[in-house]
């Protein structure tokens, strides 16, 4: 019998989504070593245990294996506290025991408590995490994992739920870098407090969490909790009770997933793949099966979103890295057999020694009726987050979602243009600024504002049961066309930035030392450089044009300033920045390498060593970095 993201038969997944992504894996085999106590639930080993069942399935032959730098305190720092970073930092075992002040401000202790390495294990978790976005925002891959995340209930100056540092808002702030909105979804069976608290008055950051809610650690996540201020309708609680089986739970996340897609659209989406959510878990009272719980994975796959999937939560250890191994084959689109290969911890998973975590025979407490009126709830509520008009345009049949209030319409066309500039300034990172700026304000804005009057004319006089029809269709079109033109673009840009890379001073890290010296882009290269110049790809520093900064490059007489920010969905510029930085400044993932460790046996030959040599981003500031309140303001 194959266990597998292709054969199961239960989700019917998509041909999407099983087809292959590129995916990025990250693992340092030193996670596994630390240790909570004895007593505690958690429990890092398993890290260990599902990298070595994935490695033994041989998914290392589908995906890059990258070994995370450990991240410095300043980047830790980029959402927590200094003085809890130093904290973390400086506690050890010993000297907590005379800190009590300290126990009670950082929630050290029981839950938290201070083990050897500590901090060393924070930076792992984080590093994993943050090196994870940066890959996806490079363009390196499509799916980045990092199961030594998803540590969800760290707070800015607060240990909470096992979790120390927020590896997970870390992440989404490097994402904001680069995308105007990103997802997070948390399928933990705990609440996801910590990242859902991160971003509660921005709506740039959506946070969903399905959790156990009633008497259940941490408390929070009501369904009337749905963000504040700016951030109003942008946080998505889905309170469930014990027992929810692999068919209510996905009855409730596929369609609320849906709309928050079409809705939200999201440039990346981080899924917190917390294991506690499965049947039989020591702490969860959930009953997913292995598949019901890796549904989550393969419904947002087959989005084509990048996407980072990150560890948490998980104390049946065996059935965590069952779920997790079986999860990164779903990412790479590779089937598995449900036997079990033979691996370092055998052990662990008899008597069956089967890939297959089953639900059990528990009641489900959550009844078709609460479900349904949990969904529509959510759903109403996720009406005020609609940002593009192909997507509002949506021709679903009326339906309870659906309202015929005509008062409703008109009030949606007013927000017709700023949707449509959103959707723009995404793809193309123009500042929001730059749109009311002279130059911008004048003919393409007027051009847009007449378009649209003399087509809701033509709309009014269409019958009412047609209108929306008529500006789905139309809206869909005009959508394909841009999506075309981007993706001209987009090829414009990798032949321009490959150029580049292959000429000199500009070498690509992948670029053999010594290539060839070609002064800059020759031929039919040459156009597609004149024309990047001319389009819309700016880099933000407002004083310096994409194709300025290229030629600097190139030209090899200009580092790229720290404070230069590149534009959006053009990774690439900054890979050909990076290949300009110092070796000491370059960046977090390594290669796995799996030298002096016992998982060499599993190591592909011809991934060891240099080969892909540590990269660089140049450091972007602006959105997104530094403290909560600047990312709003961008
Ligand atoms: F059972 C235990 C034994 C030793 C130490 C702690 C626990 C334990 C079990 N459940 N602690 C909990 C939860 N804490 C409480 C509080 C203690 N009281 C005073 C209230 O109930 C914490 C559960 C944390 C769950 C973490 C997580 O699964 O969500 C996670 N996700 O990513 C990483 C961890
Ligand atoms: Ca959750």
């Amino acid at each position: 019998m194959m266990a597998s993201s292709v054969s199961s038969g239960f989700m019917g997944p998509s041909t999407q989504s099983s087809r292959k992504s590129k995916v990025a894996y990250y693992y340092h085999s030193d996670i596994g070593n630390y240790h909570y106590g004895p007593m505690h639930p958690m429990k890092p080993h398993r890290i260990r245990m599902a990298h070595n069942l994935i490695m033994n399935y041989k998914l290392w032959n589908h995906m890059e294996i990258l070994r995370p730098k450990p991240c410095n305190s300043d980047a830790m720092k980029k959402f927590h506290s200094d003085e809890y970073i130093e904290f973390l930092a400086r506690v050890t075992p010993e000297s907590i025991e005379d800190m009590t002040k300290y126990q009670l401000k950082f929630n050290v202790g029981e839950d938290c408590p201070v083990f050897d390495g500590l901090y060393e294990f924070c930076t792992l978790s984080a590093g994993g995490s943050i090196a994870a976005a940066e890959k996806l925002s490079r363009g390196e891959a499509e799916i980045c994992i990092n199961w030594g995340g998803g540590l969800h209930h760290a707070k800015k100056a607060e240990a909470s739920g096992f979790c120390y540092v927020n590896d997970i808002v870390l992440a989404i702030l490097e994402l904001l870098k680069y995308h105007q909105r990103v997802l997070y979804i948390d399928i933990d069976v705990h609440h996801g407090d910590g990242v859902e608290e991160a971003f509660y008055t921005t709506d740039r950051v959506m946070t969903a969490s399905f959790h156990k809610y009633g008497e259940f650690f941490p408390g929070t996540g009501d369904i009337n909790d749905i963000g504040h201020g700016q951030g109003k309708h942008y946080a998505v609680n889905f309170p469930l009770r014990e027992g929810i089986d692999d068919e209510s739970y996905k009855s409730v996340f596929r369609p609320v997933i849906q709309k928050i897609m079409e809705w939200f659209r999201p440039g990346a989406v981080v899924l917190q793949c917390g294991a506690d959510s499965l049947a039989g878990d020591k702490l969860g009272s959930f009953n997913l099966s292995m598949r019901g719980h890796a549904q989550a994975v393969e419904f947002l796959k087959s989005f084509n979103v990048p996407l980072l999937l990150l560890g948490g939560g998980g104390y049946t250890i065996r059935n965590v890295c069952r779920a997790w191994c079986y999860e990164t084959s779903i990412a790479v689109g590779q089937s598995l057999p449900d036997a079990l290969p033979n691996n370092d911890y055998f052990e662990y998973f008899g008597p069956d020694y089967r890939l297959d975590v089953p639900s059990n025979n528990m009641e489900n407490l959550n009844t078709p009726k609460y479900l349904e009126q949990m969904k529509i709830k959510i759903i109403e509520n996720l009406r005020h987050v609609i940002h593009a008009p192909s997507v509002q345009m949506h021709h679903a049949p009326k339906g309870l979602y659906e309202s015929d209030d005509e008062d409703e319409d008109e009030d949606s066309e007013d927000l017709k243009d700023t949707r449509i500039t959103q959707r723009m300034s995404d793809k193309h990172r123009v500042p929001d600024t730059e749109l009311s700026d002279s130059e911008d304000e004048g003919d393409n804005r007027r051009d847009q504002r007449s378009y649209r009057e003399s087509r809701e004319r033509e709309i009014k006089r269409a019958p009412r049961r047609d209108r929306e029809k008529q500006r789905f269709e139309e809206e869909r079109k005009r959508y394909q066309e841009i999506d075309q033109v981007q993706q001209q673009q987009k090829e414009l840009e990798r032949k321009y930035l490959e150029q580049l890379s292959e000429s000199g001073k500009g070498r690509r890290r992948d670029t053999p030392v010594g290539g060839s010296g070609t002064p800059g882009p020759v031929g039919s290269d040459a156009k597609a450089a004149a024309i990047l110049s001319e389009t819309a790809l700016k880099v933000e520093s407002g004083t310096k044009t994409l194709a300025e900064v290229a030629s600097e490059l190139h030209a090899g007489n200009a580092r790229v300033s720290k404070d230069v920010k590149l534009a959006e969905g053009a990774p690439q510029e900054q890979e050909a920045a990076s290949s300009m930085m110092d070796m000491d400044e370059q960046g977090s993932d390594v290669p796995y390498s799996p030298a002096n460790e016992s998982d060499r046996a599993f190591f592909p030959e011809g991934k060891e060593g240099n080969e892909g040599t540590p990269s660089a981003v140049a450091p972007v500031t602006g959105e997104g970095e530094g403290d909560m309140m600047d990312m709003d303001q961008a």
